[in-house]
Formats: structure tokens, sequence, C-alpha cells
């Protein structure tokens, strides 16, 4: 999954994709670089961020979505937590709806997902982006988040959703510490275990900085590093910014730890 923010003040790409020119150009070197899907995200959720109103996030994404979808055929994901953004994209043209809140923060959002039948990525966040990395706790942060996930399937099957349409998503940075995230992590195969694909998204993040102590910019090789430990360990989806640098990287990972190749394998 390539990120694509089209917002002007995401953590590591914020204002370089807010023309809707420059956001397609984005989303062409994504897919020509191997992305399988387009996450479009018209509102930043790094620690500290202030929400942005539904009209002005569908004001941002949509342009992009219907271009994205019509002119390169991948599935476009959309990244709200808002079910008019969503309901906005999927009429767009994308078909996939990614909430970092597990569908909390907009009550809408479990109807609209069970009424429009589309995949979902659940992902855990500890609270709102706002407020989240205020010294987030955690007697046992595995279990907690497990529990959380399996709690938020369990609403979206009582309201008539299919359990395959649910991605599970344990947020890395989402209201954690480094070490929350390294056992958040570390745990992969119990959040595969639960049944779901499994989404894992490292790119950039602040606790490669705390154990590289390299900069945003300069945080590649420590995405690489951590994509290819979490697909090793049972991910099936990684949402990565630099997908021209990390295709290498993700495609033996995902050779090794699925025992074969993407394409027929050449000795
Ligand atoms: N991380 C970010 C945003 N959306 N969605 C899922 N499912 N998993 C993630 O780990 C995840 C996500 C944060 O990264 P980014 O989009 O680059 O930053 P920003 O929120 O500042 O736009």
């Amino acid at each position: 999954m390539g990120v694509l923010n089209v917002t002007p003040d995401s953590f590591s790409d914020g204002g370089r994709y807010l023309e809707p020119e420059a956001a397609l150009a984005r989303a062409r070197a994504l897919v020509a670089a191997g992305a399988d899907i387009v996450d479009v995200g018209g509102e930043s959720t790094r620690p500290g961020s202030a929400p942005v109103c539904p009209r002005e996030q569908i004001r941002r994404t949509r342009p992009v979505i219907e271009a994205v979808a019509e002119e390169l055929g991948v599935p476009v994901s959309i990244d709200t937590t808002s079910a008019e953004v969503a309901a906005a994209a999927l009429d767009a043209g994308g078909s996939i709806i990614n909430d970092i809140s597990a569908f909390r923060f907009d009550p809408e959002m479990v109807s609209l997902i069970a009424e429009r039948g589309v995949p979902a990525v659940a992902m855990h966040t500890l609270a709102e982006p706002a407020v989240m990395q205020r010294a987030p706790r955690y007697d046992d942060v595995v279990a907690e988040v497990l529990a959380h996930l399996e709690e938020r399937v369990a609403v979206c099957v009582a309201a008539g959703i299919e359990r395959r349409q649910l991605v599970l998503d344990p947020g890395i940075g989402f209201g954690k510490t480094l070490a929350h995230n390294l056992a958040l992590l570390r745990a992969t195969p119990r959040f595969v275990a639960l049944g779901h694909a499994v989404l894992i998204g490292t790119s950039r993040k602040r606790f490669l900085g705390a154990l590289t102590g390299r900069p945003v910019g300069a945080r590649e090789m420590a995405t690489a590093g951590s994509v290819a430990a979490a697909i090793a360990l049972g991910a099936h989806l990684v949402r990565v910014h630099d997908v021209a640098a990390l295709r290498d990287a993700i495609v033996v990972a995902d050779a090794i730890a699925r025992g074969r190749a993407l394409k027929p394998a050449e000795t």
C-alpha cells in the first residue's frame, strides 16, 4: 500500500501533493514502483494534529481518487475517520476504507461499511491524534490492542459486516511508546492468528528515528528493516511512502515468508 497524503501538514510529506496534478503524478510513481493499493488521505493524523472537516477532506481527496481510479486501475483506499468522506471516496471510485479509529470516531462508519460491502481497515489508536501521545499507558499493550480489535470485529459482525471484509492493524505510533511499538510488531503472529489480513504501518515513523537517530527524511532503511520484519512475522500488507525504495525489500521478505515468489521464480 503506497501512501498519498493530500495534506499540507502530514509528518513526512505534508504539502508535497496538495495540487491534484502533483498528487496524480505521485500516484503514478507509486503504482509504477509496484504499489498494489494507493492510500489517499486528506487529513494528517500525526501526533498533535488538528481534525480537518469532512468538506475540506473531500475537496482535497475527491479529484485525486477519481483520477487515480480511472487512470491507474489500482484499488484506492481512503484514509479517513469520517463516514461522509469515506462515502464520497467510494462514490469517486475508491474501493477500500482505512480508518485509524477502527470505525469509532464516526458512528456512521460501521453502517456505511455494512451497506457498501467494501473491505475496511480497522486500526487501533488509543485516542484522537491531538492527545494520543500524551504518556500512553497499557498494562499489557499486546493483550489490550488484540482485545480492542476483536471487540471492533464483533461490533462490525453484529452490524452485518462480513469478517472477510475486515483488515486489522495494531496502529504503530498511535498512542504508543517505543517499547509498545516494538512489542506490537513482535506480536504480529498473534494478530495474524485472529484470522484477518493484517496491515502494518511503520513507514518513516518516530520510533524508527528513536532507534536509529535518523531524521524523518532519512528513515528509508529503517523502514525497510521494519517492513521486512513485519512481513517475516506474517503481515499481509505494509503501508509505505517510498514504494520505489522499499519494493525489493518487500518482495524478498514476502518470498521468504510465504515460500513463493510473486512472479514465477527465475532459477
Ligand atoms: N499511519 C498513518 C496514517 N494512516 N493507517 C493505517 N491503517 N495504519 C497506519 O499505521 C497509518 C494509517 C500515519 O502516517 P502518514 O499518513 O504518513 O502521516 P499523517 O497522518 O501525518 O498524514
